[in-house]
């Protein structure tokens, strides 16, 4: 059965756990994603998709979502700072990503919390281990060359639920709750 009968079946959502940038950092992600892939064909993310995933649920029912909000509403993190200052290529995918050199232990945490909850709500995740990026670029051509952008600081003070879905101009994102971090 094509995908997209199969949707129509299903009430399911395919949604992730994000970091989702504010206007001005998705601006900045922007001119760093146009420097790094320049003179590169692919497919670039536009700027309002740009995010860094912290887990990604996957198709998800009301009864699973419900799950992973009430675990997120326990989650206790504090904010924290995050310098995206690493960039990089994966051959594979064909993907141009931006990560943080250095992981932040809040961060790890929030992903692991989320992870854990995710799994503890019957959803099965990617076995693969968890990388945080984000990705600028898809299908690129050629790798990028010595370009470079200067880092970039992400005070981070909240994590988001995103809705995916797929239409035939592309993939559309929308967030459909916030967590603001605290400390305790
Ligand atoms: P990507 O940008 O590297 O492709 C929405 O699809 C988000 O979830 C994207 O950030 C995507 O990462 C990530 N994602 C998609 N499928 C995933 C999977 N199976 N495991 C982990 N992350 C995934």
């Amino acid at each position: 059965m094509p995908t997209s009968e199969r949707e129509h079946d299903s009430p399911a959502e395919r949604l992730f756990f994000a970091l989702w940038p504010d206007d001005a950092l998705r601006q900045q992600l922007t001119q760093c994603r146009d420097t790094l892939a320049a003179h590169r064909d692919g497919r670039p993310v536009p700027a309002e998709n740009l995010h860094l995933t912290l887990a990604f649920l996957g198709r998800t029912d009301a009864r699973q979502r419900a799950c992973v909000e009430a675990m997120a509403d326990a989650i206790h993190c504090p904010p924290f700072e995050l310098r995206l200052n690493r960039s990089g290529y994966w051959p594979r995918p064909r993907v141009l990503w931006i990560a943080p050199a250095e992981m932040p232990e809040a961060l790890t945490s929030l992903a692991i919390a989320l992870h854990t909850a995710a799994e503890g709500c019957g959803l099965k995740l990617d076995a693969r281990p968890y990388r945080a990026h984000i990705t600028l670029m898809r299908k690129l051509v050629r790798p990028p060359q010595d370009a470079d952008c200067p880092p970039l600081d992400w005070p981070v003070d909240r994590f988001v639920l995103v809705r995916s879905s797929t239409f035939p101009q592309g993939v559309k994102y929308e967030v459909v709750r916030e967590w603001v971090l605290g400390g305790v």
